[in-house]
């Protein structure tokens, strides 16, 4: 690799002079310089210092079958050579993204038969909210077109992408939304429940503030509701079992569409193909990206249920969206690879039956009773520890988020790869991990916790 004659230095001052990363203080990491991941196996990252680092974030919640995996390399490659690129638009097609929509769908629920491709989860959620507005708009109802959406969401970072998501930084920096979309509370119990209010009454009181936010509308003005089943990089809040099922009958009701984002959910994360299928949702619309191609490719996919298809097939006549790359024969080959290695070694079945389980054994039994610690939780193998200065009244160290970075930074000082959001420690390793690495990941995590627990009483 040509990179091999730079040193860190060297790439470190090219980077600063010339690369704009995604969010980042663009001052602040010139002053630090970035770290330079050059070489990754199994669920193990290095950087160019030979560094070794668990990966506790597969990647950026998607290298589902972990690193190095050669069979994806020889799928881009034969597809590669046989032919790199040609377009779906203009009554063409090529091969891979054919086979893909039909493993697609025989994946996904069962009211869900066709895909729409892009290359990243900001433009599936794009061609997601375009579609369901176009919905109503054939089905002779225009004005049927807000989205109910939540506060914290993340739904991606192009200008549909933030004004779907919540992000209250985000919006700051748009100058200006895409009209109609509300965001209401999210289902965070740990912070949002009253006292004295059980987890089962908090989640229908969530999901209240749907209908609310419908009836305040009027029903005939929503055109749908959006949500990741389980927030991601909102800090991997995981709603009471109260919540999706109280969220599906209001949608029911006031016959707004159910429009999941499981971008990060998707392919296994939660034991099961998608988190549909773990909560028992059954969606109009859902969007998948990331674990799609285990991160090897960029590729998305948009499911789409059969009702909105069949009016976009019936009455729809020409729809005028789609993208240069929609259904790209590389990622597409990569994608079936992809989910053949995730089928051939049950990999959804042993975070459903083992890895899940014990992961979230192991969170109760080690983590939960550090005294940093005000909570811990997971589903299939995504999951957060919530920092607290004080553990019985759940406060916090201030600023709000600085502990948790205190924490992470101690984490990858000793080996472990993971994320902090506000003060919420992520979680949502490589589906290939065993219960020897979740061993590990424990060990170096209350490692971490320890250092920074003297830090901050000392601070
Ligand atoms: N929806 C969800 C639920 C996501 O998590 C997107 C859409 C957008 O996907 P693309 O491929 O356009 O990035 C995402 C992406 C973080 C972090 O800090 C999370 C994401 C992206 C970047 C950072 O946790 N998720």
């Amino acid at each position: 690799m040509t990179y091999l004659n730079y040193s860190l230095k060297q790439l470190q001052q090219i980077d600063a002079a010339h690369h704009l990363h995604p969010f980042t203080d663009h001052k602040e990491l010139r002053e630090v310089g970035s770290r330079m991941i050059t070489r990754a196996e199994g669920p193990f990252i290095y950087d160019s210092e030979g560094t070794e680092l668990l990966d506790g974030m597969a990647g950026l919640w998607c290298v589902n079958v972990g690193y190095g995996r050669d069979e994806l390399a020889e799928a881009a490659y034969a597809q590669m050579k046989e032919m790199p690129y040609y377009n779906s638009f203009f009554k063409c097609s090529t091969p891979t993204p054919v086979l893909l929509s039909k493993k697609l769908s025989e994946l996904a629920p069962d009211n869900i038969n066709q895909v729409f491709y892009g290359s990243s989860g900001s433009e599936s959620n794009d061609t997601a909210l375009r579609l369901v507005r176009h919905y109503w708009a054939l089905e002779g109802k225009p004005e049927k077109n807000r989205i109910v959406s939540r506060k914290m969401a993340y739904h991606g970072s192009t200008v549909a992408g933030t004004s779907l998501g919540g992000m209250d930084g985000m919006h700051h920096q748009l100058g200006g939304a895409v009209p109609n979309i509300v965001h209401v509370m999210m289902p965070y119990a740990y912070e949002l429940a009253q006292a004295g209010e059980s987890d089962h009454d908090f989640g229908l009181r969530a999901a209240k503030s749907v209908e609310d936010a419908i009836l305040e509308a009027g029903a005939e003005n929503v055109a749908a509701f959006i949500g990741e089943p389980i927030m991601g990089a909102g800090g991997v809040k995981i709603p009471p079992a109260s919540y999706w099922p109280e969220i599906q009958r209001i949608c029911r009701k006031y016959d707004v569409l159910l429009m999941l984002d499981e971008v990060i959910t998707g392919y296994g994360r939660t034991g099961e193909w998608f988190a549909a299928q773990t909560f028992g949702i059954e969606a109009d619309t859902i969007t998948t990206a990331k674990a799609l191609t285990s991160g090897y490719q960029p590729l998305s996919a948009l499911l789409v249920g059969d009702r909105i298809a069949a009016t976009l097939v019936d009455k729809g006549g020409e729809f005028y969206h789609g993208y240069t790359y929609s259904g790209h024969p590389v990622a597409c080959a990569v994608a079936l690879k992809n989910l053949e290695i995730i089928e051939r070694e049950g990999l959804v079945e042993r975070v459903k039956t083992d890895t899940g389980p014990y992961f979230a054994q192991m969170l109760k039994e080690r983590i939960a009773g550090h005294g940093l610690v005000g909570e811990v939780r997971s589903v299939g193998l995504m999951g957060a520890i919530e920092i607290v200065k004080d553990k019985a009244t759940k406060q916090r160290f201030s600023p709000g988020g600085s502990a948790a970075v205190v924490v992470r930074d101690h984490a990858i000082a000793n080996g472990m790869m993971m994320r902090a959001t506000g003060d919420s420690m992520i979680l949502s390793p490589p589906l290939i991990w065993t219960r020897a690495t979740i061993d590990m990941a424990c060990d170096r995590i209350l490692k971490a916790l320890d250092l920074a627990q003297a830090d901050l009483r000392t601070a």
